[in-house]
């Protein structure tokens, strides 16, 4: 099982976020990388330090054989599409395209910053944490395990603190094709 996460909360050169991610899940097919569910749109509070707007946060069930670097890169090329600058970590941006867990795969977790931003860490080392993560996550992927801490989204989403990272604020959206 595949699953990335998508999210936006500013506009740019594919429009306002609910475009910018319906877009971003049309450049991934037409990479020739099946997107094989997606989530609902859920609009979400901001996480972390800096105030800025909600999000618009998804998931997606994809399906490859393509390798988790192969397909970073390829999600890293679409937000450059997308008009995403490398701006303040965790700041404003108009995609977002994380590789939540690839496969099950154990990689360079826990690792204290990624060399360069560029080599994948797996599963996404702060997923479990954040409530616009795991929500969308569990649509597509009800029978969905953390890798490394063997629990489902709705057991992550019962720890402290969790459920108000990032918190679900309303369902932007009915799930599409
Ligand atoms: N992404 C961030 C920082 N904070 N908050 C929400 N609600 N959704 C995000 O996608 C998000 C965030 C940096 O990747
Ligand atoms: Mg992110
Ligand atoms: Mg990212």
């Amino acid at each position: 099982m595949i699953i990335i996460a998508l999210g936006s909360n500013m506009h740019g050169p594919w429009g306002m976020p609910c475009a910018a991610i319906i877009r971003a899940l049309k450049e991934i097919s037409d990479r020739g990388v099946k997107v094989a569910a997606r989530s609902k749109l859920y609009v979400t509070k901001p996480y972390g330090s800096i105030p800025q707007a909600a999000f618009l946060n998804a998931a997606a069930l994809i399906e490859t054989s393509i390798p988790a670097s192969t397909l970073l890169r390829l999600l890293k090329e679409i937000e450059a599409q997308a008009g995403r600058k490398q701006t303040a970590h965790w700041g404003p941006r108009t995609l977002d395209l994380d590789i939540i867990d690839y496969k099950g795969r154990i990689c360079n977790w826990k690792m204290k910053k990624p060399i360069l931003g560029r080599r994948v860490i797996l599963p996404h080392p702060e997923a479990h944490k954040r409530a616009f993560v795991l929500v969308p996550l569990q649509e597509v992927a009800p029978s969905w395990h953390h890798p490394v801490y063997r629990l489902k989204a709705a057991q992550l989403l019962r720890m402290p603190g969790t459920a108000q990272a990032g918190a679900v604020l309303e369902t932007a959206s009915s799930s599409g094709p």
